[in-house]
């Protein structure tokens, strides 16, 4: 039988893409030059620029990072009472609505995207909704179009959380292109960061001063305070960082793309697994790579695959375990009732995202797939 010893050194879920050093100190020193650190600076212009492009939304903010650029855009869309959205998701999807003092009610996800379930949605709205709230976990969009007919016939806002989603697109079009916002992450965890950063892409020019205002405190001139602002800005340094990134991109996205690849090929059409799914017109993230495992067909569940890789050195995590709608804060809320999101109770017991990121040497994805295989039952 194969034998797989342990590896030397801890194989994490991710690992951040790094510049060399002397290029980014390169874009340091003109920083140092300038002596200009914050506040909408020249590195932060440019790397914006940069990013609509790459990322072909119309309009883009940058901010500190991807949770106060949620919060930002809530406020900037001036929404109130209700809030639909998914309890399958990292905490700061609910947090941001609940800093904006909206409630956020609990839709059931759909089994094939692990995503809110559009077809469930109606079935929530009451006169206090003012919003809809979609993230697209691991980068697979949301039923976009479902979302927004639904929006349409009932005068709700539409939110995208994407910070999974960079580069996501549906037949060409931007995933920043869809609903009324969407928030990208840039945390070092995510395939293009900027350390700690995300950003607000959008379509509505009136929105982009109103959420710059926002992001700067409210603060219109050096004698006018216009709104209940906060400080989203992101620094020079951040920017820095990004800027420096941009040409290691492409290289990074095809190295995940094997990876992906060879998860694919060894972990498909084994009884037990089922596999993100992928489809023609949507260009991944590669973000994550979240197999689910179903105990009664692979044998043991997910806790013992997750303990066991551990002793082999191998980190995966089980986001977003535990629901966000079981979280002491958000429990009691009646649309959070285990009953009404029986496939989010189920795939949050079941999913395993498994270790992508562009250094992972390509025998270590073979050994972690031989291992996942010898630990079926
Ligand atoms: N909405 C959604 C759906 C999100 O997933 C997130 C963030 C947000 C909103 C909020 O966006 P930000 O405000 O963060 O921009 C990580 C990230 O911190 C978080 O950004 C991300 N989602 C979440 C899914 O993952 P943790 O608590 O799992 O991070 P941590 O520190 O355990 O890191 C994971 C692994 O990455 C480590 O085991 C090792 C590796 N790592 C991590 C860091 C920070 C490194 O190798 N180097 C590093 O510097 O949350």
């Amino acid at each position: 039988m194969t034998k797989i010893l342990p590896f030397e050194n801890p194989i994490y879920v991710t690992r951040p893409l790094l510049p060399k050093l002397d290029e980014f100190l390169a874009i340091i020193s003109e920083i140092w030059d300038d002596r200009w650190l914050t506040n909408n600076g020249k590195k932060h212009q440019l790397l914006e620029e940069k990013l609509k492009g790459l990322l072909k939304v119309p309009y883009l903010s940058l901010f500190n990072n991807g949770t106060i650029a949620l919060v930002v855009g809530c406020k900037a869309l001036g929404i109130s009472g209700e809030v639909i959205t998914t309890p399958f998701t990292f905490p700061a999807t609910p947090h941001a609505l609940a800093w904006n003092n909206l409630k956020p009610v609990f839709c059931d996800i759909d089994p094939l995207t692990m995503n809110i379930d559009a077809h469930k949605i109606e079935d929530l709205i009451t006169s206090q909704t003012s919003a809809i709230l979609g993230v697209h976990v691991y980068g697979t969009p949301c039923d976009v179009i479902k979302i927004q007919s639904i929006a349409d016939m009932y005068g709700l806002k539409v939110i995208y959380d994407a910070a999974h989603a960079f580069l996501v697109e549906i037949d060409g079009v931007g995933i920043g292109n869809y609903g009324d916002l969407s928030m990208v992450s840039f945390h070092a965890t995510k395939l293009f960061h900027t350390a700690e950063g995300g950003a607000l892409m959008y379509k509505d020019e009136k929105l982009k001063s109103k959420i710059e205002l926002l992001k700067n405190f409210g603060i219109k001139n050096e004698e006018e305070v216009a709104s209940i602002g906060i400080n989203g800005k992101m620094s020079e340094i951040h920017a820095a960082l990004g800027l420096s990134l941009l040409k290691y991109l492409q290289q990074e996205y095809e190295a995940r793309k094997r990876i992906a690849n060879i998860y694919r090929e060894r972990l498909t059409n084994v009884e037990g697994i089922t596999l993100p799914i992928e489809r023609l017109n949507i260009t991944s993230s590669y973000q994550y790579f979240p197999i689910r495992i179903n105990s009664k067909y692979f044998g043991c569940d997910r806790d013992f695959v997750y303990t066991e890789l551990k002793k082999y050195n191998v980190f995966t995590r089980k986001y977003f375990y535990p629901l966000c709608s079981e979280y002491p804060s958000y429990k009691d809320i009646p649309s959070a009732n285990k009953q009404n999101l029986p496939n989010a109770h189920q795939i949050v017991n079941e999913v395993l995202c498994l270790p992508i990121y562009g250094d992972l040497n390509t025998d270590t994805v073979h050994d972690i797939c031989t291992l996942i295989h010898l630990l079926q039952r």
